[in-house]
Parts: structure tokens; C-alpha cells; sequence
């Protein structure tokens, strides 16, 4: 057979002879070129069919399993070093390559989006390897979380049986592709010597008090009947089944990822070959807000209530000023006033109220006049107060200053109780005295706003906050728009919280020596709205690692982006029983020098991981602040109008 390519170059003209082989034709392609001083000017194309070489054609049954083979006898993708008992790894001075895409979910078989995937990674580890580097091509499973575990509630099978059923399928069909992957490396986030180290991780943070439980408005999929992150919530339905989401009031665990806000904010100027566009999704999702807290004073002096407004620059039209039914205050206004029963019914009927009911955009604006006042502090204004339940006690302070003018949902109020509105952005061409026919949220320049008067926003927004620090009347904060992660989900199949609740002592780290805490057999898998962990009682009920005392192991288990969130690390050491990997190799591999996966992951899972490279960095696990040096986010591949996956069922 020919060579596949053949060049032949003369002074003036250059000839290319292609060969490609399919497995039915074997084509030859021929292009002319002639060299000018302008460059090659193509003069003729030409595909022949190769007749006289049939024979010889491409079957890639037998090339790709005879080379396949060869592959893996002489371990050709295999990498060093990679960390693992009873090795000491050197770590070489070879410039190095890791080369990574987006693990999957062995939730079925492997289609074209992951092969897409999968295909653009390993064309860049190829070209790596020919340039010299050493290369790091690893592949694993994401395979806890709510696909294996529907699968398995629909047909009765354990979870582990059918993901290991499922990722022996696709494990077979990646290696059918003949990706130059080390599949010595290979992981998968359900194995206990993984998960032993998800937990041992979520210890080093509960440790620094990253980790916490506390009672918040949560995210509720009635489906599911589990709780789910913010960023699992898409336009108020459940990203996974599409349920409308409701809100309870639960416990659950947090990572406080709004620690990090700032830092994941800084360190992008780290990541200079990011997409602009994931950077400017990421900067969005934690939306940092220059803000203020403004002190408001009641009517007769005795109490000072502050606000946090993000809006500082239109101070001068706050008209009225809200409490939520549940600020501790309201009682105190109203007592033995004529407002006190209506707002003591009020009141009662909002704390039965569900949170999603009372926080929609469109539902009617209710709320009661208290018959009290508070003074405006930038302009002695006395201003009413109001009871309103879609002011949340979990929000800021529980108290706004409202500003119809700019606000939707104080309008909307204004509005329906009658009460002032003043425009204090000013809109081109408008009178700044005319009435206002909507929330305006315009850029402008300020106006009916005293010293703030011809300023932009920002500028004011600046300026209010210095006046308010002057007058002691408040002061400029920041803030963010991002929220702690939510981790605990009332679930199966997933990595279980090590923690112990104790009668005495409260919850309980269990001690590394006692990692991993295994997930117990259970019969039923289906979600009752607690874990179904709960039921195999063997497993809850345990004693205090502290005091010895009877105590209660925590039952939720971990949200699957936490696995997700080291993976990478674990590559480096995927079977090292001693520890989660090793400082030397995995400083040596990392950062990744590309990672490639699909945009849907542009602030789940990327902002996560950032999160827990900086973590693990603060703590001297790893000497890197950023463990995607280089990031790819290809095009989701779609069919029928809908991203190509098993739950959708329609794959290729
Ligand atoms: C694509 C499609 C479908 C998928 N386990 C997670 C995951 O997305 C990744 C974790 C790092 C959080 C891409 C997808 C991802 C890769 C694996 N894909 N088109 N798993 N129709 O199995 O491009 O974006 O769903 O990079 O394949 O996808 S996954
Ligand atoms: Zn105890």
C-alpha cells in the first residue's frame, strides 16, 4: 500500500497524493499546486478510486484491534509518575502535558456528544506526545449521583450493579474508539477508595469550619424529593426532571464557598486562556455589588434599623420602608396601637405562608400600614412603615428601604397601597418631575437627589457611601450575589456525610482512621424525602467519637458535583490507599494544561473546583490556586432540538 500521504515538490510546483481509507472505499486524493510569488495556486483536484490497491484497504476491525493490542501490551499512554502504594516516585524535569476532558456520567452508553468530547482531547494529547512532552491522558467516571440511581429505583437493581454494568459498556466503547487514554488511571467517584477521599476532603473543610449545617429556605424538587443547589434551580424548575422547585425550610449542610467569593473573582486574571465567555458567566454567577448598610431611626427615637441596599445611589427615593413579617421589631411598633390586630393577623398568615408564594414575581403585593414612621437619614425624611411578606428575614436584615421608582416589585407595591413614587435616575427627554408609569432600571444621571444632583450612578453610588461614613448614618459593603453551596442531598446514591450526630456534643467528625463511612445495602431506593440511608438502622445508629454516648450517624449523602470537584487530583493517584494524592506528583501534573468539556459546566462544576483547588491550596495540599490552566468549552452536541443524553433518550 502507499503511504497515506505523499509530498512531491519541484521549484515551481508542488503535488499532494492523499490516501484515505474507509472500510468500503479507498480513495485516492491528488491536488496540484503551482508556486508563484503570490504563493500556491491550486490547478487541479482530483479523487480517484484506488482499484489497484483494494485489497489493501482500511479495515478497521482488524488495524484497531491488532494496534490496540500493541497499545496496551507495551503500555504506551501509560504516564509517570503517578503516586500509588509502596511506589516512591521520582518527579522528572520532562516538560509536561495534561491533557483532560469532563469525565462522564456512566449513565448508559457513550454517544456523540462525549465522543466529540473525547475525540478533540485526545487529538491535542496525541500532537503533545509527538512534540515531546510527557502526557497525562487520563479517563474516569462520574458515577454517583441521580441517573444510576433512577435507573435502579425504575428497575429494582442496586445502583453499584448497574453502574458497574454501565461503565463496562462504556469503558468498551471508549477503548473501540482507540483513544490514547491511560487507563491505568482510571477512577470512578463510587468506588469506596475514592469516596473514602471525598469524605476525608469534606472533613478538612468541616475542620475549618468551611462545612456547616444550618437551617435555610432551600431549594425542594418534589420529584426528585430531594433539596437542590441554586445553580441546579433553571428558571425555577428542577434542572434534572423539570419540576417546579419549591422552597422549604430545612437543616442541611453548606460549603461555604461565599468565602471564596473575592478570590474566585481575583484569580481570574489567572485564566488567560479561559473563555472570555465563561469568565464573564463565572464573574456574573458571584456578582459582586458595591452596596450599603443605611441606619434608618423609628419615629420616637428608641430604635435604629438597618438596611443593606445595593442601590445606596437612590437614597433620596426611598418613599416608605418595609419590615418582613417576622422582623423581631414589628411586635414592638404596633403594641397597643390601632394597627396592632391587623398586623398581628397579618403577620400570622404570612408564617403560614409558603416562601415561594410569597417571593413571585407576579403574585399581588400585600401588606400592612403599621402607622409608624422612620427617618431617611440623608434627608430627615419621615417616611411609613410597612409590613410586606415578600421581604424575607434570610435576605439582609430583614427591613428595606423601598424605591419605586427603581424597583419592580416597590412599585408594584407603591402601586397597589397608593403610596409616593419620585424618580431620582433621571431618563433622557423626561422631566425629572414627571410621574413615573414603571420601575425605570436605566443608566442615568441622578436627579431629585440633593448633593447627588448630575451624577452618574456610579459616581454616586460612591459618593453616598462616603456621606453615609461621614454622618455615621452607615457605610459603603460589599457584596455578593453568590450563595454557600448546598451539598447535603436527601439521597442514595452518593457519598455519605461523615459526620455523627451526638445528643451531647452536637455533630461529630468520624475520624479518618474510621474512612470511609461505606454506604449501607438498602432495599428501597426511592425517595421518601429523607435519605433512604435512614432505613438500615444498623448503619445510624453508632456512638459519639467523642464522648462515647449513643449518637446518630447523618444520613443525607453528598451532591455529585462535590466528587466531581478533585477528580482531577485523584488521577494522579488513583489507588494510593495513604492519602488523596501526593503534594510532589500532583504539583508536577498540575494544572491541567488544557480541559476540555461542554459549556453547560461554565459555572457548576468550574466554579466549584476552583473553590476546592483554592481550599486544598490554603491547607499546603497542593501548590497550585487554579487547577485549569487552559479551558475548552466545546458546543453541547443537540438532536431533535435537545442536548444529546441517555435521560432524554436520544442519542447517537
Ligand atoms: C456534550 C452532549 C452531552 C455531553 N460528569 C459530568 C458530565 O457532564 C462532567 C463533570 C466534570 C461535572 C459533553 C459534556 C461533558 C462530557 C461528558 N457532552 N454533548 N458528564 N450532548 O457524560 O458535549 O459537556 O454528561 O464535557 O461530554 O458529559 S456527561
Ligand atoms: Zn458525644
Amino acid at each position: 500500500m502507499d503511504p497515506p500521504m505523499r509530498v512531491v515538490q519541484a521549484k515551481d510546483r508542488v503535488e499532494l497524493a492523499l490516501h484515505v481509507g474507509t472500510r468500503d472505499r479507498n480513495l485516492r486524493l491528488q491536488r496540484r499546486h503551482r508556486l508563484t510569488s503570490e504563493g500556491a495556486v491550486i490547478l487541479d483536484r482530483r479523487m480517484t478510486e484506488n482499484t489497484d490497491t483494494m485489497g489493501e484497504r482500511y479495515d478497521a476491525e482488524a488495524l484497531e484491534a491488532k494496534w490496540q493490542a500493541i497499545w496496551d501490551r507495551d503500555g504506551v499512554f501509560r504516564a509517570e509518575p503517578i503516586s500509588g502504594d509502596g511506589v516512591a516516585p521520582t518527579v522528572p524535569d520532562t516538560p509536561k502535558a495534561y491533557i483532560l476532558e469532563m469525565l462522564p456520567y456512566p449513565s448508559g452508553e457513550a454517544h456523540m456528544g462525549h465522543v466529540k468530547n473525547y475525540t478533540m482531547g485526545d487529538v491535542v494529547a496525541n500532537s503533545r506526545r509527538r512534540q515531546g512532552f510527557a502526557v497525562f491522558h487520563p479517563m474516569g467516571w462520574d458515577a454517583f449521583g441521580l441517573p444510576a440511581e433512577n435507573a435502579a429505583i425504575r428497575t429494582g437493581e442496586p445502583p453499584a450493579v448497574v453502574t458497574r454494568r454501565n461503565i463496562a459498556r462504556i469503558r468498551e466503547q471508549l477503548k473501540t474508539l482507540g483513544f490514547s487514554i491511560d487507563w491505568d488511571t482510571e477512577i470512578a467517584t463510587s468506588d469506596p477508595e475514592y469516596y473514602k477521599w471525598t469524605q476525608w476532603l469534606f472533613l478538612r473543610m468541616f475542620e475549618k469550619g468551611l462545612a456547616e449545617r444550618r437551617e435555610a429556605a432551600v431549594n425542594w424538587c418534589p420529584v426528585d424529593q430531594t433539596v437542590l443547589a441554586n445553580e441546579q434551580v433553571v428558571d425555577g424548575a428542577c434542572e434534572r426532571c423539570g419540576a417546579e422547585v419549591e422552597l422549604r425550610q430545612l437543616s442541611q449542610w453548606f460549603l461555604r464557598i461565599t468565602d471564596y467569593a473575592q478570590r474566585l473573582l481575583d484569580d481570574m486574571d489567572l485564566l488567560v486562556d479561559w473563555p472570555e465567555r465563561v469568565l464573564t458567566m463565572q464573574r456574573n454567577w458571584i456578582g459582586r455589588s458595591e452596596g450599603a448598610r443605611v441606619v434608618f431611626t423609628t419615629d420616637d427615637g428608641a430604635h435604629a434599623i438597618p438596611v443593606f441596599t445595593t442601590r445606596p445611589d437612590t437614597l433620596f427615593g426611598a418613599t416608605f420602608f418595609l419590615l418582613a413579617p417576622e422582623h423581631p421589631l414589628v411586635g414592638e411598633l404596633v403594641a397597643g396601637r390601632p394597627e396592632q390586630a391587623a398586623v398581628t393577623e397579618y403577620v400570622r398568615a404570612a408564617a403560614r405562608a409558603d416562601v415561594a408564594d410569597r417571593t413571585g414575581a407576579d403574585r399581588p403585593k400585600t401588606g400592612v400600614f403599621t402607622g409608624r414612621t422612620v427617618t431617611n437619614p440623608v434627608n430627615g425624611e419621615a417616611i411609613p412603615v410597612w409590613v410586606a411578606d415578600y421581604v424575607l428575614m434570610d435576605y439582609g436584615t430583614g427591613a428595606i428601604m423601598a424605591v419605586p421608582a427603581h424597583d419592580e416589585r416597590d412599585f408594584a407595591f407603591a402601586t397597589t397601597h397608593g403610596l409616593p413614587v419620585r424618580r431620582v435616575v433621571g431618563v433622557d427627554g423626561i422631566d425629572p418631575g414627571a410621574p413615573v408609569m414603571e420601575a425605570e432600571s436605566g443608566d442615568g444621571v441622578m436627579v431629585n437627589s440633593g448633593f447627588l444632583d448630575g451624577m452618574d450612578i456610579q459616581t454616586a453610588k460612591r459618593a453616598m457611601a462616603d456621606h453615609l461614613n461621614a454622618e455615621g448614618v452607615g457605610e459603603g459593603t460589599i457584596g455578593y450575589r453568590l450563595r454557600d453551596w448546598l451539598i447535603s442531598r436527601q439521597r442514595y446514591w452518593g457519598a455519605p456525610i461523615p459526620i455523627v450526630h451526638c445528643p451531647a456534643c452536637g455533630p461529630v467528625a468520624v475520624p479518618d482512621d474510621q474512612l470511609p463511612v461505606l454506604l449501607p445495602e438498602v432495599e428501597d431506593f426511592a425517595p421518601k424525602g429523607k435519605s433512604p440511608i435512614a432505613a438500615a438502622t444498623d448503619f445510624v445508629h453508632t456512638t459519639c467519637p467523642s464522648c462515647g454516648g449513643p449518637a446518630e450517624r447523618e444520613t443525607d449523602t453528598m451532591d455529585t458535583f462535590v466528587d466531581s470537584s478533585w477528580y482531577f487530583l485523584r488521577y494522579t493517584a488513583p489507588h494510593l490507599s495513604t492519602a488523596a494524592f501526593e503534594r510532589d506528583v500532583v504539583d508536577y501534573w498540575l494544572p491541567v494544561d488544557q480541559y476540555i468539556g461542554g459549556i453547560e459546566h461554565a459555572i457548576l462544576h468550574l466554579l466549584y473546583a476552583r473553590f476546592f483547588t483554592k481550599v486544598l491550596y490554603d491547607l499546603d495540599y497542593v501548590g497550585f490556586p487554579e487547577p485549569f490552566a487552559r479551558l475548552f468549552t466545546q458546543g453541547m452536541i443537540y438532536k431533535d432540538g435537545a442536548k444529546m443524553s441517555k435521560s432524554k433518550g436520544n442519542v447517537v
